[in-house]
């Protein structure tokens, strides 16, 4: 593998009208988890991206595996819970700068992960093991889980990257700056956004949270912008990279995932770290221009066709 991600995937529902969600009578059923955003993304840009999980032993865990077996991305190691269902969630699209999320996911399949579910030789034989701050939210096992796939990933040379990715409505802010905190410290590469440099060191300024990562124990950390783009730091080298431009957001869910995508994308080719960026801000971009959380990931030649486009409409 490329890539190995561990986490959970929830069958999403949409509303299909604008509106409360109380009014409507017709959903979409699509997928979401932040680490399989990530997983599909890498898969649509060619490389091998696989993933640790559970599902429940019912019709929505048959549908999130086929579907995300169905992208390309290995699903070898989720298993099946006897007992917990598949977590479900929904998304409310108020505006886009509104977007409301409802998660059915205590005590689901997912939430049961243990280390005990971790193939030492599966994460050995990846080249990233790509980590949120997700997965460690949803139960103390999984946050176990998490601590010890790291463990796993550093001695055999893997390198961690992780996407803060806070989730409030998951856990407490005193218990999610703690794990965050010590995740952070563990990881090679940080994807923090501004939000979550705020949350987890009050710091705003991009340089600010960085050099905070950094005295944490990142070597490298990347701060999402947003539609600015997003700004690279390493002990010896830093910059902004800028975004690219977007006619309408229509849904800014899973951009981050779209990012980080795109960044692992780019090192896997050998890229260096602002080209890579790039390439993140790029899938980042286009993510927010579909609605779904992963509906909107391209293949290369539309990255290509975002990058030559110098803001004009992507065909
Ligand atoms: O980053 C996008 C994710 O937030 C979304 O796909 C669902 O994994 C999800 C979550 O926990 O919110």
């Amino acid at each position: 593998m490329d890539v190995v991600t561990i986490g959970e995937t929830m069958v999403l529902f949409t509303p299909n009208s604008a509106g409360y969600m109380r009014h409507a009578n017709q959903f979409s059923m699509k997928f979401g988890g932040a680490e399989t955003n990530v997983a599909i993304g890498l898969s649509r840009l060619g490389h091998k991206a696989g993933w640790v999980s559970k599902v429940g032993n019912d019709e929505f865990g048959k549908a999130v595996v086929a579907f995300i077996k169905g992208e390309g991305v290995d699903v070898s190691q989720v298993k099946v819970d006897l007992k917990r269902p598949t977590g479900v969630y929904f998304k409310e699209l108020r505006r886009t700068s509104d977007v409301r999320v409802y998660y059915y996911r205590k005590d689901s399949a997912a939430s049961g992960l243990t280390p005990e579910d971790l193939n030492e030789e599966y994460i050995a034989g990846s080249k990233f093991l790509h980590i949120t701050g997700i997965t460690p939210a949803l139960s103390d096992s999984c946050a176990s889980t998490v601590l010890e796939a790291i463990k796993l990933a550093k001695e055999n040379g893997v390198q961690v990257v992780f996407d803060p990715n806070l989730r409030r409505k998951l856990w407490s802010e005193e218990k999610a700056r703690q794990v965050l905190l010590e995740l952070a410290s563990l990881a090679d590469i940080v994807l923090p956004g501004i939000d979550e440099g705020k949350f987890m060191f009050n710091e705003t300024d991009p340089q600010k949270i960085a050099n905070c990562f950094i005295n944490n124990g990142s070597a490298k950390v990347v701060v999402k912008l947003g539609a600015e783009g997003a700004a690279f730091f390493t002990n010896e080298t830093s910059g902004v990279i800028p975004g690219y431009p977007v006619d309408q957001v229509v849904d800014p869910v899973g951009a981050g995932d779209g990012f980080a995508a795109g960044l692992l994308s780019g090192l896997l080719n050998g890229l260096n770290l602002p080209d890579a960026v790039k390439r993140g801000n790029a899938v980042g971009a286009l993510v927010t221009m579909v609605e779904g959380d992963v509906e909107g990931l391209p293949e290369p030649d539309e990255i290509e066709a975002l990058m030559n486009s110098k803001g004009e409409d992507v065909e």
